[in-house]
């Protein structure tokens, strides 16, 4: 019985010299040492050997399986460490090959200009506020003094979601919806997406406003001037001459439209500013005292100043851009110039 295992052991080790490949290796675990293998049905038919040489056949038994067991594994080894020499072999990698360049994209000429005007007005003590693009009619027009049948709303062209919901044509309607919830004194900023039914070289159907607007005690048009002096002069330079023109917006009274000397010809006259030297920035007034009774503010205690302007408009005149439609185009090669 002995030489029995002597002759499995012989002929395990032989197998296992022999074997060219890890599977070869696999197989012969199986053959010897697996569930249905040699050694396990040997350890299984123990109980068929005499008692009294019982122990010495399971000693020899046990010695000889663990021996397989460390050849087996030494042998599993060898063939692991081949194959990944081999793989690091033909997967080599380079690590002195340069690497790809992966584009990175950058902020939008529009936004570039919208973060340096809210920088300015933020360091002159305005809060950013923001209101929602869906917007009630209630905000956008009736809160502003606009009625269903004002013929101002015809200077807006409007996109209706339903009889009483709106895209907000202008910002314009963050005014009472802050004045709602805050008590004066306030210096509100609101820069956002507007949409009006509007297309050409100049109008885009999706465009940026912002809106700004002071109520205190006392507040006056020198004020409101002082204010668009200082925007004008730091994003358009020191020497940009600022005019104010009576007009009309009905939520505000006086109303006005600014005017700053053309950037591009310097007030001299030329193309872009049709020759009068004069290039229309943005619309303001002092608040109209029906916004602050719709907001539940006292009209005889307090004043305020509003303006709105088109931020891409200001980009076009910063950036000497002739064509509004270009922001939204998605031409790389007019993005990558800013
Ligand atoms: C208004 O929208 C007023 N809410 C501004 C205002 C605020 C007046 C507070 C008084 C007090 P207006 O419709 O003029 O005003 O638009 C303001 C600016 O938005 C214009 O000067 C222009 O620069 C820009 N704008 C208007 N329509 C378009 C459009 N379709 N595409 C691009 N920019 C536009």
């Amino acid at each position: 019985m002995l030489n029995d295992i002597q002759t499995i052991k012989n002929l395990a080790r032989e197998e296992i010299e022999k074997a060219h490949s890890l599977k070869t290796v696999h197989e012969l675990k199986i053959k010897y040492l697996g569930k249905k293998g040699i050694f396990t049905h040997k350890i299984k038919s123990l109980g068929l050997i005499p008692q009294e040489d019982r122990r010495e056949y399971g000693r020899i038994l046990n010695e000889t399986k663990n021996y397989i067991e460390e050849l087996l594994a030494k042998y599993e080894n060898s063939f692991k460490t081949l194959e990944l020499n081999k793989t690091l072999q033909t997967q080599r990698i380079d690590v002195t090959a340069p690497g790809y360049c992966i584009p990175a994209g950058h902020v939008h000429p529009t936004t570039q200009v919208l973060d340096e005007i809210i920088s300015i007005f933020t360091s002159l003590s305005f809060n950013v506020e923001e209101g929602p693009e869906v917007e009630l009619d209630f905000y956008n027009f009736e809160a502003l003094n606009m009625h269903k049948d004002h013929p101002a709303r015809d200077m807006q062209d409007t996109f209706y979601i339903t009889e009483d919901i709106v895209l907000r044509t202008h910002t314009s309607s963050v005014q009472v919806r802050i004045m709602e919830k805050t008590a004066p004194p306030l210096r509100v900023i609101a820069p956002g997406k507007v949409y009006r039914c509007d297309a050409d070289v100049t109008h885009i159907p999706m465009f940026h406003q912002l809106e700004g607007f002071m109520v205190d005690k006392h507040v006056k048009m020198s004020d409101l001037k002082g204010v668009l002096e200082v925007f004008i002069h730091m994003i358009f330079g020191p020497d940009t001459k600022l005019r104010f023109r009576p007009s009309f917006f009905p939520f505000t009274e006086p109303s006005a439209e600014i005017d700053i000397s053309c950037v591009i010809c310097k007030g001299v006259g030329c193309n872009v500013c049709k020759n009068t030297g004069w290039l229309e920035i943005l619309g303001a007034g002092m608040i109209n005292p029906r916004i602050f009774e719709m907001a539940g503010y006292a009209p005889d205690q307090y004043t305020g100043f509003a303006f709105g302007m088109g931020i891409e408009r200001i980009a076009m005149l910063k950036y000497g851009i002739d064509d509004i439609r270009l922001f939204y185009e998605n031409d790389k090669r007019f993005l990558e110039q800013f």
